[in-house]
Order: structure tokens, then sequence, then C-alpha cells
């Protein structure tokens, strides 16, 4: 029997006490990042705030932001509080170059991370008795593991079937009776078309809710894969540098947004110009402060990540505050089929190889449920002029490149030299195409 929540006590704790709780663990925080992450305390000392300045929540204004450039300063392991010896799992995601973004976690983070999971998957309706498909990438990107801990936390019954083989996804699916999906927003409407195509009728299987995140989808969607898995399909948010998916989750009795476990996860919503912070109902980016992560808690992370935060209380009960689906970024980071892709380190990939020109540009498109992306790049006189097998070569090679550094198949196109438009601004490096 499903119950409404997994820690109700929290979960529907009157907002004083929440608070009250907030502000003792940030404060603890500070004072641990203090000491122990060189990076932070040079920071604050350049702001000239002392832990003890943190009095009450609103200090939290006081502290500086932290952002990827921060992490990428400090890769790998640069802003982690302790060394590896107490370190049991590391995470990685996109950084904006070559270097991915490094996160870590303790035995402890692992299971607070896993408890909060659970939470996130009971908020989503699932309970002991489900057959969890989980399709979330198992690697270094967080959505597999989170979600499997998480899931056996609760007692469910784990799929670790991965992502791709859809087929075989589906095969299982019947088979082993899956009740609940998790995946990509895209790849669960993949999932759908493919059962289509086997003849398969969505309302033979047990799949009853579906459980989508790791990249923007809109409500024309939400309906498009409701009707065609026949679910009822929730949102979760998530991102590595926070902890991994588990920070929002959208309840089955949801009057719109996600609920923020706010016990963990500080919230703000700041004016990405100013950096001032803003007031609950207004849009702008979401700024997250870790309060309980051991390894690799982070002060004020700019997320890039646009939304907007509600307090009011939820029809389940909860009195966590609520985001809004994220409707865009600040920065151009581009999400193909659930992988995190920024311009700058396919530029990256292609200044690193002799005769490609630095003129590019990126086509995203979605080609029924998939999204593809294509690569033009400009190659120089000499090297068009070269043999056809060279430049399939050179194409060969550039594919290769940007699959390893990036993990995204892409089509690459060599184009003649000065074909692409030049810019009398700024360069438009990425054309997408996508109507989500
Ligand atoms: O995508 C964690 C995750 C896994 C979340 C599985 C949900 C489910 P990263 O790879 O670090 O982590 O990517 C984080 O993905 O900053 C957003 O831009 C985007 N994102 C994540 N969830 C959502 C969502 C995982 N529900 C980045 N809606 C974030 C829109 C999302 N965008």
């Amino acid at each position: 029997m499903a119950t409404l929540y997994w820690e109700e006590e929290i979960e529907t704790l009157p907002r004083v006490g929440l608070e009250s709780i907030q502000l003792k663990r940030l404060q603890a925080l500070v004072a641990r990042v203090y000491e122990t992450v060189e990076p932070y305390r040079r920071k604050m000392v350049a702001a000239g705030i002392e832990p003890g300045d943190i009095r009450q929540l609103s200090d939290l204004q006081k502290l500086p932001f932290t952002t990827k450039d921060d992490l990428r300063d400090n890769y790998p392991f640069g802003m982690f509080t302790m060394g590896l010896d107490d370190v049991v799992r590391v995470h990685a995601s996109s950084g904006t170059t070559g270097k991915p973004t490094v996160v870590g976690y303790t035995k402890k983070d692992i299971d607070t991370w896993a408890n909060l999971m659970a939470r996130a998957l009971t908020c989503a309706g699932a309970s002991r008795g489900d057959m969890v498909h989980n399709a979330y990438g198992y690697g270094l990107f967080t959505g597999g593991l989170g979600a499997h801990y998480g899931a056996e936390k609760l007692g469910a019954t784990v799929i670790p079937v991965s992502g791709g083989n859809s087929k075989r996804q589906i095969t299982i699916m019947k088979d082993f009776g899956s009740t609940v999906l998790l995946s990509t927003p895209s790849y669960a409407l993949n999932l759908a078309e493919a059962m289509e195509a086997m003849g398969i009728d969505p309302a033979s299987l047990s799949l009853r809710v579906g459980i989508f995140g790791a990249e923007p989808w809109s409500e024309n969607m939400r309906e498009e894969v409701e009707r065609k898995l026949n679910i009822k399909a929730v949102d979760i948010y998530g991102l590595s540098e926070v902890i991994g998916p588990g920070v929002a989750q959208e309840c089955l009795q949801s009057s719109g947004g996600m609920h923020i476990f706010e016990d963990h996860f500080l919230p703000e919503i700041i004016d990405p110009q100013t950096g001032e912070a803003l007031p609950h109902g207004e849009r702008g980016e979401l700024v997250f402060t870790t309060l309980t992560k051991e390894a690799f808690p982070v002060i004020r992370y700019r997320t890039k990540d646009i939304s907007t935060l509600h307090t009011q209380t939820c029809n389940c009960g909860r009195t966590l505050v609520r985001m809004d689906k994220v409707t865009g970024r600040t920065d151009d980071m581009l999400i193909i089929r659930g992988v995190n892709v920024f311009p700058s380190q396919v530029e990256h990939v292609l200044m690193g190889i002799e005769g490609v020109e630095p003129h590019y540009q990126i086509i995203v498109e979605r080609q029924g449920t998939m999204d593809t992306m294509s690569v033009e790049v400009e190659v120089s006189e000499t090297l068009f002029s070269d043999e056809i097998k060279e430049l399939e070569q050179l194409t060969r090679r550039i594919t290769r490149d940007i699959k390893d550094i990036l993990g995204v198949t892409c089509q690459v196109r060599l184009v003649n030299p000065r074909s692409i438009q030049r810019s009398e601004g700024k360069a438009q490096r990425v054309i997408d195409k996508r109507q989500i």
C-alpha cells in the first residue's frame, strides 16, 4: 500500500521549524568549509565574512557565490572538504571545456542521497511493492546510481537496465512487470515509439508512473508521454554539483511545481545579471546551498537554471517550497539525449585538431523523439583540396573525439572554407531547432 510521505514530519513541518533546522545546518556548514576548503575560505576572507557572521538565514546573501568555474579551477578534488580516504564514490558532469566537473560522496552522503531519492520516489507514488525500471544511465552520470540506491532504500525491486536498447527494455518491461519508469522524458517518448513499432499496447503493461528529469520538458510533452505510455508522468530535478537527482520532486497530487527538499538544500532565486536575491514568485536563476553534504558541499551554487519558487502549501500537505518547471538556462548549455553539452567543449575538441578552422556551427534537431546533434566545421584550404580519403579520416577523428570527450554521438560535416556565416557580433554557434 503506497504511503504519501517518506518522512512525514519533516515534509510537512511548519516553516518556522524548518527554518530553524536550516539555520543550524547552515551555520555548521559555513564553519566547516571555512576550516577545510581553501577556495571557500579565500573567497569569504575577500568578502570580509566570517562564519560567525551567519546569524539568521538571510545572512546567506552575504556569502559569495560558487560557480562551475570555481570547480574547474580546483579540478578535480580541490573543493572537497576532506581527503579521499573517506570518499567512497565520485561522479562527474560536463565542464565548460575539456575537463569534467567532479563531485564526491562519503558513505553518509550516499545514505543521505538514497534517503532523498526514496523520498522523491514516494512523493511520485512509488512504494515497496513496485518494480522500478531504471533507464537513467549508470556511470559517471548521477542519474542511474542515484535513482538505484533510492529505489533500493525504498524497498522496491530495481531493474538496473540503464539507457539504450529500447526493444530489450520493452521486453523486460513486459516480462518483469515494470510499474515505475525512470528515464529522461525524451527517452520515454522513444520507448513509446518502439513499443508502437513492436505492436505492444501500453495498456497491456503494468506501467503506472514515469519519473522524468535531467532535461527540460514541457506540459505538451507531459501530455504526449502520458497518453502514449498510458501512465502518469511527474518531474524530478537535480544536478550533480548539488547531489544528483533528488533535489526536488513533483508529487502526484501536484498543484504545480516540484517540492525542493529544503531540509537538505537551501534554494534562492537571483537576478542572473545583478546577483541580487529575488522574492518568491519571481523568475530568475536558481541557486542552491547544500546543508548536509559532507565530502562536497556547495555554498550558493549558481545552477544557471531558470525557475520560480512558491511557498503555498500543496494539495499533498507538504510545506516544502516548490520550484516551477525549469524553463531555460542563463548560459548556452545544451542537453542532448540527457547529456549536458557546452558549445565551448566542442570548440575545445576542434581546436585541438590540425587543419580545422575556428569556424563551426552546432545544429540540434529532434528527429521523431530523438535529439540529434550535427557539427559543421570549416577546414583549411589546403586540407580541403586533399584526397577524399583524408577528409573522411578527419571527419571520423572529430566524431570520435567529440564522442570521447563529450559523451555524445554527433554527425560531423566538413564544409568549404569561409562557408559558415561570419558574425558581426556574437557568433551564432548553436542552432537549436527542437520544439520541446
Ligand atoms: O541531470 C541529475 C538528474 C538525473 C536529474 C536524473 C533528474 C533525473 P546533471 O547531469 O549534473 O545532473 O545535469 C544537471 O540538468 O542543471 C538542469 O539544467 C538539467 N535538469 C535536471 N533535471 C531537470 C528537470 C542531472 N527536471 C542539469 N527539468 C540541471 C529541466 C533539468 N532540466
